[in-house]
């Protein structure tokens, strides 16, 4: 299968920016050896690190309101998956996605998979969706999925999940990512305890499911579709869920999904300290759950939660293998453009945790002195570590400006001569 961007259009679009590359790499190579940092190595470590973009992040997003259609946007898994291929042949940090279902529903799983490896992809974490009603599904998630009072109701989305789980298997995956709407919108419109029993009781039998070498990601959020209370609200809920469900059973932090200024790197480490940090979804916010690009609002939060994530690395206690996915919903921008940008601002957060030097920090953490600590901290966020991306990306194949380059390749402007129209239809992915 033909790339969709041709490699020639990539090295004649870096050809002309690759003396400066160089020149930029090499300066900024020469101020990290000055700090007791090899250049390279900090390089192999980005070229070694990636995050999977979400099969739903492909079209154009939308808010309860409308949402805009982009011309020549994908309408199905086969164009996303296209679409997904387009960011990792620019960006080359993204070679897996992570697919949703029923929307990424197909009838020839192992089809799929070859199809995505020929576009030099693989499969991340399945995600189940039992917060929204489909065709002709027998018992409705308007009160509650897995949490539901009604069995029948509960039975259908843990069958959802297992279902999930089975094509997973087919597309090799080996995560499953839970996110339920299910919660209350009105003070006494529930039991708290035994709202969150009866959700326990039916992950459980999602859970028992679990092939060996699987693990189920609980994934919290604060508030939407319910606006009073949710099942899985915080990292607390996901917490006490994950440890009563089991070993495989692992929390992910979805960086939108907290109370405004909540300390997202310090819940990282606890969940770490805990055995339990399964994995993230990455994006933005200013308000709320706004799903905005990674980086684009508060990047310094960004590094901080990266900086906890090479504590842990070098201190793993039980283990240490986070899964990385974007979760972001693009309502005025290119999606491509979006999942460009933000693979690249969280690989830079990855980029500068690793530039921080750890043994001084530690050293002025235990001296208590404050401002040594603080700025040898800072000091690494200050760091501009575009020439170690661009670099990287270039010797993968990738742009050295990516945006350019997409813009040079017509991409979009040809789907929308290929692909079918989307219509003005349902907001929100
Ligand atoms: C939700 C959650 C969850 C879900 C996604 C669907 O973040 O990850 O799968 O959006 O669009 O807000
Ligand atoms: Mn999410
Ligand atoms: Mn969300």
């Amino acid at each position: 299968m033909m790339p969709p961007i041709s490699p020639d259009l990539i090295a004649q679009q870096n050809a002309p920016q690759a003396d400066a590359l160089h020149d930029e790499y090499q300066a900024l190579g020469r101020k990290l050896e000055r700090r007791g940092i090899a250049i390279d190595t900090i390089k192999s470590r980005v070229k070694g690190w990636s995050v999977a973009v979400p099969s739903w992040g492909a079209g154009r997003g939308g808010t309860r309101f409308a949402k805009f259609p982009l011309a020549g946007e994908p309408t199905n898994i086969h164009e996303k998956l296209e679409d997904c291929a387009v960011i990792q042949q620019l960006g080359r940090t993204t070679p897996r996605v992570s697919p949703h279902f029923p929307w990424d529903c197909v009838s020839d799983y192992a089809g799929l998979r070859q199809e995505a490896e020929a576009l030099g992809l693989g499969f991340d974490a399945v995600n189940s969706n039992t917060f929204q009603d489909q065709p002709g599904q027998a018992q409705s998630y308007a009160t509650g999925s897995l949490s539901s009072t009604v069995s029948a109701t509960r039975a259908q989305a843990v069958e959802h999940n297992i279902e999930c789980i089975e094509i997973g298997r087919q597309l090799g995956s080996t995560a499953l990512t839970v996110w339920v709407g299910d919660g209350t919108n009105f003070p006494g419109q529930q039991d708290f305890a035994r709202s969150f029993d009866r959700y326990l009781d039916a992950a459980a039998q999602v859970y028992a499911a679990l092939p060996d070498g699987w693990r189920m990601m609980l994934e919290h959020k604060m508030f939407e579709p319910a606006f009073y209370s949710s099942v899985i609200s915080d990292w607390g809920s996901s917490l006490m869920a994950a440890q009563e469900l089991g070993e495989k059973c692992k929390c992910l932090v979805d960086l939108g999904h907290h109370a405004p200024n909540v300390n997202i790197e310090q819940i990282v480490a606890r969940l770490h300290r805990a055995g339990k940090l399964g994995g993230f979804h990455f994006n933005d916010s200013k308000y709320g759950d706004d799903d905005l690009d990674s980086g684009s609002i508060n990047p310094h939060q960004l590094f901080l939660v990266f900086n906890e994530l090479a504590e842990a690395e070098a201190n793993p206690r039980g283990g240490f293998d986070p899964a990385y996915m974007i979760d972001q919903s693009h309502n005025v921008t290119d999606p491509i453009e979006s999942m460009l940008a933000s693979a690249e601002a969280i690989a830079g957060c990855y980029a500068r945790a690793q530039l921080v030097d750890r043994e001084a920090l530690h050293a002025a953490q235990e001296a208590n002195d404050v401002m040594l600590a603080f700025r040898t901290l800072r000091a690494a966020y200050e760091i501009d570590v575009g020439p170690i991306l661009a670099m990287a990306r270039m010797e993968q194949g990738g742009a050295i400006d990516w945006l350019t380059t997409y813009r040079a390749s017509q991409h979009r402007a040809r789907k929308a001569q290929e692909r079918k129209a989307v219509g003005l239809g349902a907001g929100i992915v």
